[in-house]
């Protein structure tokens, strides 16, 4: 009996420490020796045949066989498992001198560029940026610019009603009013980028909305000659330092003189067009007064800037909508610039 296990201990064994094992294999050979059907099993059957002196020799002869073949069992184990691990990373190798893949990245918008560069030049010039509600009081959008309930300057901004007091803002000018409301009677510099509504048929130059930039300046001895140097200035910072502007006089109720600016642009054949970008003007004394200034101590220069105006001369865009349709192919152009 006891040639006869270990026998079976050394050809377990054997085939065990063989090579080229795999988790299979080597379950196989469990279920062989250990398993319920296995030689180890069958041996153990035999156990009542043989004599009390003999039945606990070789009991305990089996257990240590079992026990080797089983540590034995779980070394080879783990040898597959680690050796299975190294073929898999291996085979999941990465090779860092591969080209990466590109990700698809944004671009700010180009009329976001534009506002991001009229910020930049007044923000140095210690003006503050101001924001109001696109869903505007009557009383901010129009009375408090000097424009009353029948006022036919109301016609020149045909605008969408939401109720009877209320609209889409048709300028971003009722920023003055509450910017006024808000510093108390004091000094002040604002402008106010943001969109505006009206009811206008849209072409390719004009959109049923679109943006502007509302700027605001109120102190002591303000002049015309602000106003213009300001304007100069703006126009200047976005289009270089040769650009020349045309002021034209015009009419706005909340302004006292008012302005139209045009930019004046050389064509290919040296003839001059003039292109308006924004109206402007010295602000007027009632709007003064009712946002809460003395008009004989304060004065103010107001101007209103179409975005969209500046963004196709700065970037040569036919048409306004393009702005509005989100084709990337137009969007990607303006990337970096
Ligand atoms: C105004 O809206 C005044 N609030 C501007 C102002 C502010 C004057 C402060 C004085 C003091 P106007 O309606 O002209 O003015 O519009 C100003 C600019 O907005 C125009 O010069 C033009 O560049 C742009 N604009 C006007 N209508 C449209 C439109 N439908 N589509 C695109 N841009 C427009």
């Amino acid at each position: 009996m006891e040639q006869r296990l270990n026998e079976i201990l050394r050809e377990a064994l054997e085939k065990i420490n063989q090579n080229d094992h795999t988790l299979k294999s080597l379950e196989e050979i469990r279920l062989a020796y250990l398993g319920k059907k296995g030689v180890l099993t069958e041996v153990m059957a035999g156990l009542r045949n043989l004599t009390p002196e003999e039945k606990p020799v070789i009991g305990q002869k089996i257990n240590v066989i079992k026990a080797t073949i089983e540590n034995t069992l779980k070394d080879a184990k783990t040898k597959v498992e680690d050796q299975e691990l190294l073929k898999l990373l291996e085979s999941e190798k990465i090779d860092p001198t591969l080209p990466g893949l590109k990700l698809p990245t944004g671009s700010i918008h180009p009329l976001n560029q534009v506002i991001e560069d009229v910020e930049d030049l007044f923000l140095g010039l210690g003006y503050e940026v101001a924001d109001g509600p696109e869903l505007e009081k009557d009383l901010y959008n129009f009375e408090m610019m000097n424009i009353g309930k029948n006022h036919p300057a109301r016609a020149m901004q045909d605008s969408f009603f939401v109720d009877e007091e209320t609209l889409l803002r048709t300028h971003t000018s009722p920023v003055q009013a509450r910017a006024m409301l808000a510093h108390k009677g004091k000094p002040l510099a604002i402008i106010c980028p943001g969109k505006v509504y009206r009811r206008d048929n849209d072409d390719l130059t004009h959109s049923h909305q679109f943006m502007q930039i509302e700027g605001l300046v109120i102190d002591e001895h303000i002049t015309f000659g602000h106003l213009k140097d300001t304007l100069l200035k703006m126009v200047r910072h976005l289009f270089g330092n040769e650009r020349e502007i045309r002021l034209r006089p015009s009419y706005f109720p909340f302004t006292e003189p008012s302005v139209e600016v045009d930019v004046v642009w050389t064509k290919a054949d040296g003839t001059k067009t003039y292109i308006e970008v924004l109206g402007a003007g010295l602000v007027h004394p009632d709007v003064l007064k009712m946002g809460g200034y003395d008009p004989d101590k304060f004065q103010g220069f107001a101007f209103g800037i179409g975005v969209e105006r500046i963004a196709i001369l700065k970037y040569h865009v036919e048409d306004i909508r393009n702005f509005y349709t989100n084709d990337i192919r137009f969007l990607k152009q303006f990337r970096g610039k």
